[in-house]
């Protein structure tokens, strides 16, 4: 199977080079995805230039009817869907469903937007003069989206978009295009107005710089690395762009004396294991009491011995492979890295490659424990199965340790304290904060995001993600059949 790039509401023909995706479960290839060039993006942006100016026309609750259909064909082929997922991505198919399902509560709450898309009223400052502000849509936006949530990232963004009265250019990661090639069938199939939606395959270096760099796409909504993240900022800030940026996280929980210590456990194996700790609100950090520290160690080295791996179609399977033969590589470097470092190794550290595990890209769920705060496997984002273990005496000290890193995305705290809850929520400095659950599995109806160098200030998902895909307008309706100066007294 060939994919190619859906611009103008057809499948763009002609030349291009192809390049593989594989399955990371085992090596196999799954599709060809085109590499697409600037003069593809320069094409899909003209194409939603003109659409977009009849787009923005249409009234809010009539786009929103399409996100209706969206949400539906969604729901209709939701194991389909979750199937190509867990192929593509590797994460365990019970993942799949709740990723496709994430993408499909999406739909239907952004459809509810169109109904609302709120603006104000004001008082103004003069006799018989109207004032209000509306939210107008932005123009042509470009997303970029990552390999590691391949459709319910891409619905944060485009959702909002849509409803809102943009046009936009979404280019998958290369890993992960298939989801893509689904979701842009099901925009042709619900009739959405050709160059509303366009999918355009291919690099960053040369689809995602010219999405940038092209002066008609006015926002760029980008989630992934830190690294790729600044440069899309310092690109983007060149062009004068309005960029929004979701980016790493080093996310901790917190287990407090007073923890449910079954509950703190299954809250952790969940959040550092699932999606083999590929998300950016894993668990990579736990912050534990020094007086329950011991025990929390041993049952969870007793949990994770007993944690299945392997090919996420397998339902029985709770962790599957990472994306590629690199991620697999940064991971154990950075294990060899909390070795040198004089952490202690409980279990783990190791690619698997027995029978056949060594088709795909297996890495053993590790625990280190004895970590210091400063160590560099207690500070830079991994993304993998490894988790490190952290004592401390106190809350404060807790806390000051969950804040210590340059990342904010997500915090968690175990404790049946309720004013150890209370100080914590409001102290953990990160964009989502949870008590007695894990660090992963924020809601689509919440603002997405995070402090310091996590984001720049900007949030998917929610109510907020209006705020980057609209534009405030300000509108003084004078009735009063005469000239009124504002500011300027008058007798
Ligand atoms: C991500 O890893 O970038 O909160 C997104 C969660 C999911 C989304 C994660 N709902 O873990």
């Amino acid at each position: 199977m060939k994919l190619s790039n859906f611009i103008n509401g057809e499948w763009q023909e002609g030349e291009a080079t192809y390049t593989a995706v594989l399955n990371p479960a085992n090596g196999e290839q799954l599709a060809e995805v085109r590499m697409s060039t600037k003069e593809d993006v320069d094409t899909a942006v003209k194409a939603a230039v003109n659409a977009q100016k009849k787009w923005a026309l249409v009234p809010a609750p009539k786009r929103a009817d399409y996100l209706y259909e969206i949400g539906r064909l969604m729901k209709e082929r939701k194991e389909h869907l979750a199937q190509v997922l867990t192929k593509e991505m590797g994460k365990v198919i019970e993942e799949g469903r709740g990723e496709v399902q994430e993408g499909i509560d999406m739909a239907f709450y952004m459809a509810g937007e169109g109904r609302r898309l709120f603006g104000e009223t004001t008082p103004s400052e003069l006799a018989d003069k109207f004032a209000m502000s509306v939210r107008a849509p932005i123009g042509v936006v470009g997303l970029i989206t990552p390999w590691n949530f391949p459709v319910a990232i891409a619905t944060w963004k485009s959702f909002p978009a849509i409803v809102a009265g943009n046009a936009f250019i979404w280019k998958p990661a290369t890993e992960t295009p298939m989801m893509a090639y689904e979701m842009a069938k099901i925009f042709q199939e619900v009739g959405l107005p050709p160059g509303v939606a366009n999918v355009v395959f291919g690099s960053g270096s040369e689809v995602g710089t010219a999405m940038i760099e092209h002066e008609d796409v006015k926002v760029i909504s980008f989630t992934g690395s830190t690294d790729t993240g600044s440069k899309v900022a310092e690109l983007g800030g060149k062009h004068l762009k309005k960029v929004s940026l979701e980016m790493g996280g080093k996310n901790a929980v917190i287990v407090m004396e007073d923890a449910d210590l079954n509950l703190a456990v299954e809250g952790i194996l969940w959040s550092a294991f699932g999606t083999a700790g590929q998300r950016c609100t894993a668990c990579s950090r736990v912050i534990v009491h020094k007086d329950v520290k011991k025990e929390l160690e041993t049952m969870l080295l007793e949990r994770m011995e007993k944690l299945t791996i392997g090919d996420g179609m397998d339902e029985s399977v709770k962790v599957g492979p990472v994306i590629n033969k690199n991620a697999l590589e940064k991971i154990h470097s950075y294990v060899q890295i909390g070795k040198e470092e004089g952490a202690n190794l409980v279990v783990g550290g190791e690619i698997l490659d027995n029978g056949d595990l060594a088709k795909g890209n297996y890495y053993a769920p590790t625990l280190f424990s004895n970590v210091k705060p400063d160590m560099r496997i207690a500070q830079e984002e991994i993304f993998g199965p490894v988790v490190s273990l952290i004592e401390v005496d106190s809350l404060e000290e807790a806390i000051e340790v969950n804040n210590g890193v340059k990342f904010g995305l997500s915090s968690s705290i175990f404790s049946r304290d309720v004013n150890k809850i209370f100080r914590a929520q409001r102290d953990l400095d990160t964009g989502i904060v949870y008590v007695n659950a894990g660090t992963t599995g924020a809601e689509i109806h919440l603002p997405f995001g995070g402090t310091k160098g996590t984001g720049n200030g900007h949030r998917d998902s929610g109510v907020a993600a209006l705020d980057v895909y609209t534009e405030w307008k300000s509108i003084y309706i004078d009735y009063s059949g005469k000239l009124q100066r504002a500011q300027i007294d008058t007798e």
